[in-house]
């Protein structure tokens, strides 16, 4: 098995204005599928890691190869990363959290309204390169923030349900250095139902690997 570039789920012009098309194929073609490219080829050196599913491979880090932990660690988790970074985005259509998520968003963080303004907090104060991220533990909903190319799964920081790459290949073209420029668009373009479907699997998940 080798992995895989996953198709965009909508064109490159799809989320404009917000991410324009030049940033969304870059930013795919370039970016995304060199991580992908780089995690076969470390993978390469040990035929035995090579049928690992992702998942297993960002949760078992301090276990793998010392020769390749490194090239794991930074190239998967960018496939990880940017996988769910794509489809929690979708052609704006103003849609709101609704249902199950939004009842989760209020319940951990009082509204949506302060969700997003902590949620956008932790993305302009995270320095330099890295993700900020929704995610499911213990029960409810947490903001985390990674830098460079690590994420919660790794860290056994909780599901993580929500991503925001804050990498200024992310956004450098259209915003130049404006990192809040570009965080204010994006809520206008984050796919609520994909987050629900997430929110989904996380809690079902917790609930398989919870001892009864
Ligand atoms: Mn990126």
């Amino acid at each position: 098995m080798t992995h895989a570039l996953p198709q965009l789920p909508y064109p490159l012009d799809a989320l404009e204005p917000y991410i324009d098309a030049k940033t969304m194929e870059t930013h795919h073609a370039k970016h995304h599928a060199g991580y992908v490219a780089k995690l076969n080829t470390a993978l390469e050196k040990h035929s035995e890691l090579r049928d690992m599913p992702l998942m297993e491979l960002l949760t078992s880090l301090p276990t793998l190869p010392a020769d390749i932990r490194d090239a794991v660690r930074t190239n998967g988790g960018g496939h990880f990363n940017h996988s769910l970074f794509w489809r929690v985005m979708k052609k704006s259509d103003g849609g709101e959290a609704k249902g199950e998520v939004a009842m989760a968003i209020k319940s951990s963080f009082g509204s949506l309204e302060s969700f997003k303004a902590g949620f956008s907090k932790t993305a302009l104060e995270l320095f330099g390169s890295g993700w900020v991220w929704l995610c499911y533990r213990d029960g409810g909903l947490v903001i985390e923030s990674t830098p460079n190319q690590d994420n919660p799964v790794m860290n056994g920081g909780g599901e993580p349900i929500l991503g925001l790459d804050v990498w200024e290949h992310a956004y450098y073209l259209r915003y130049l250095n404006r990192r809040p420029d570009y965080v204010k668009a994006w809520w206008n373009i984050v796919n609520w139902d994909q987050i629900a479907e997430n929110l989904d699997e996380a809690m079902k998940l917790a609930h398989v690997s919870t001892p009864a």
